[in-house]
């Protein structure tokens, strides 16, 4: 088990587009276990690949109360079912410190397949789904940022800059 680090806006390899997984492995095991810890750790609700520098098209999710319901989505992708839209003050373990109100679809289907290449379909409401929606975001190199003006997006990338160069 380890920890990895988490890149941080406005680093360049959070918009690299991740790859289908297509070996269902003891790496692949091993690589969600450091997921899961690196989630748990940050305090997070979910944690794409990309976001520890991993390009291949894995997320972890946990919104239960007591941080003991893990969910693992190896090659996810999602159809919407409810044309109505949630606006929820998210937040990004890649943008700490900051929050945004995002407007995302409220129900979805999602098609996934588990840690050993199993297919299964969920659909979610409330936070799952806007988790899971952010999260496949990060998969496409997408991140909440790129929804709100670009006045306030470059605010953000200066803080988070100016922090970067002081540490
Ligand atoms: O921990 C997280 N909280 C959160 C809150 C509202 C909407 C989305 C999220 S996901 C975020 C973890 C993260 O950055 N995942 O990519
Ligand atoms: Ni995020």
């Amino acid at each position: 088990m380890a920890l990895r680090t988490i890149l941080e806006f406005p680093d360049m390899r959070l918009r690299t587009i991740a790859t289908p997984v297509v070996n269902f492995d003891s790496s692949l095991s091993c690589l969600i276990k450091d997921m899961l810890e690196t989630m748990y750790s940050a305090g997070g609700i979910g944690l794409a690949a990309t976001q520890i520098d991993v390009h291949q098209r894995i997320l972890v999710i946990d919104v239960s109360e007591n941080r003991d319901k893990p969910q693992i989505f190896v090659n996810p992708t999602f159809t919407v079912s409810d044309q109505q839209n949630l606006d929820y003050d998210e937040g990004c373990l890649s943008i700490p410190g900051f929050y945004e109100t995002i407007s995302r679809p409220k129900k979805v289907v999602i098609h996934s397949q588990d840690q050993h290449g199993k297919h299964f379909d969920l659909e979610a409401d409330g936070i799952l789904a806007v988790c899971i929606q952010h999260e496949i975001d990060h998969l496409d190199g997408k991140l909440m940022v790129d929804y709100i003006s670009r006045l306030k997006r470059n605010r953000i990338r200066s803080k988070l800059e100016k922090k970067h160069k002081a540490l």
